[in-house]
């Protein structure tokens, strides 16, 4: 059997899209193949995910990365130099073991996970396959994408409490048709917002969506569905939100904030009632705080829609383990770089789909225009992918990704549409 031997490991300082300094990772097989991979960047992070390291120094403002390159040049590249490229496993657990810490701490999650993802792909490439179909020989499903087409919360300087309003466009029959259903919203709900907010309105936020100054979610609501309607596409859309609630909810008080009113969380749990018999919404990615658990339960049980957590899993199996077998939530948010490996994101996966749940893949609001994530969503067959809206070329750089998937995989791709919890 041919070797694909890890003969070198190069990390560099790179930008993101906020101008943050982030990791690129360089891994050459057999001092002949390459695969390179960003690290992206969270602003609106749990609690619980994997620690990114930053340089604190007076450069980017304390952002800069140097010290996180440093450990990739001089401590986890050395030490997996000479391991085969394909065990992604075994690299992985070089990588924690050489850090030892929980939650990558020492030696950085961007660190870590910029190793990590960067294999994979020089894997990919020696073995001389696409990435998705490396992860999965069965890999064929094309994702839901779902469109943040009105941004709030720490992803813009709006006041909406909610962080992502989204569209899910899932009446169309193809990838490429949901693409172009997502425009026309989108150009329906730039007229609207600058008809009644003035031109301010349709500036974008982190992750492209509007940044429209709006104040209530019920009137982000409005408009959202006025410019589905007026597209003409109503009947093959869906709603959801990521309302992020952990960064509205006061541990001490143990009450939410909404739009200047607190809620306990049966409360809260009220409000998302009525709002899911006004629209019709699909999901509802972190409803409650992190810790949470009863509200996640509740909402699980009597909204009957997908609950998402994000800040609540972190990716994270251990949490997976504990919380999933209660009830609480019936998707997981997956992103690889809360939990930092590759092979850990890829248990939590597979730990969530035995609990019956659905997968969304998803960026971080700082984002790079590597599109790595499309080729894992499709690896994972899991059905929907959650990316911004397509006017910010980090964003599209996943859509385009994903476009040439379908064309690679013709006849075989599947669109998950309406079953974008359980796709195969
Ligand atoms: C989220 C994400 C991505 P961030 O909360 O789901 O949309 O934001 O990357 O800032 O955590
Ligand atoms: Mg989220």
């Amino acid at each position: 059997m041919k070797k694909f031997t890890i003969t070198g490991v190069f990390a560099r300082e790179i930008l993101d899209c906020r101008w943050n300094p982030t990791v690129q990772v360089d891994i050459w097989v057999n001092n002949e193949t390459l695969g390179r991979a960003d690290v992206p960047a969270g602003r609106s992070t749990g609690s619980n995910e994997a620690r990114e390291l930053r340089d604190k120094e007076k450069r980017y403002a304390g952002q800069g990365v140097r010290k996180a390159v440093k450990n990739v040049n001089e401590i986890l590249g050395p030490a997996i130099i000479g391991m085969d490229v394909t065990d992604q496993r075994k690299v992985d657990e070089k990588l924690r073991s050489l850090d030892g810490t929980k939650n990558k701490s020492k030696l950085g999650a961007n660190a870590i996970v910029g190793v990590s993802v960067a294999v994979a792909r020089a894997a990919s490439n020696a073995v001389g396959l696409p990435l998705y179909r490396y992860v999965n020989c069965n890999a064929h499903v094309l994702p839901v994408p779902l469109l943040n087409l009105l941004n709030g919360g720490k992803l813009t300087s709006n006041d909406l409490d909610f962080q992502e309003f989204c569209i899910f466009p899932i009446g169309a029959e193809t990838f490429s048709e949901a693409m172009f259903i997502g425009n026309a919203v989108n150009n329906e709900l730039r007229e609207i917002v600058i008809k009644k907010y003035g031109k301010i309105a349709a500036n974008v936020g982190d992750e492209g969506g509007f940044a429209t100054p709006i104040k209530k979610v019920r009137e982000a609501m409005e408009c959202l569905v006025q410019a589905v309607e007026r597209s003409g596409h109503a009947r093959k859309i869906g709603y959801g939100f990521d309302c992020a609630a952990t960064h509205w909810y006061n541990p001490k008080t143990k009450k939410y904030t909404l739009e200047g009113v607190e809620y306990t969380t049966d409360g809260l749990f009220d409000y998302y009632k009525a709002l899911c018999r006004d629209y019709p919404i699909v999901s509802i990615e972190d409803p409650f705080a992190e810790d949470d658990t009863k509200g996640f339960i509740r909402a699980t049980k009597e909204l009957g829609i997908q609950i998402v957590g994000d800040d609540f899993y972190c990716t994270n199996p251990a949490r997976i383990r504990e919380r999933a077998p209660k009830g609480a939530a019936n998707a997981l948010l997956w992103k690889f770089n809360q939990i930092g490996t590759l092979s850990e994101a890829l248990d939590a996966a597979e730990l969530a789909y035995r609990q019956g749940f659905g997968i969304m893949v998803s960026e971080r609001s700082g984002e790079t225009e590597d599109p790595i994530i499309a080729d894992f969503v499709v690896g994972i067959n899991a059905g929907q992918i959650k990316t911004g809206a397509g006017v910010r070329s980090e964003r599209t750089a996943k859509y385009n990704r994903l476009l040439l998937i379908e064309e690679e995989l013709g006849s075989q791709a599947r669109y998950a549409g309406t079953d974008f919890r359980c796709a195969l």
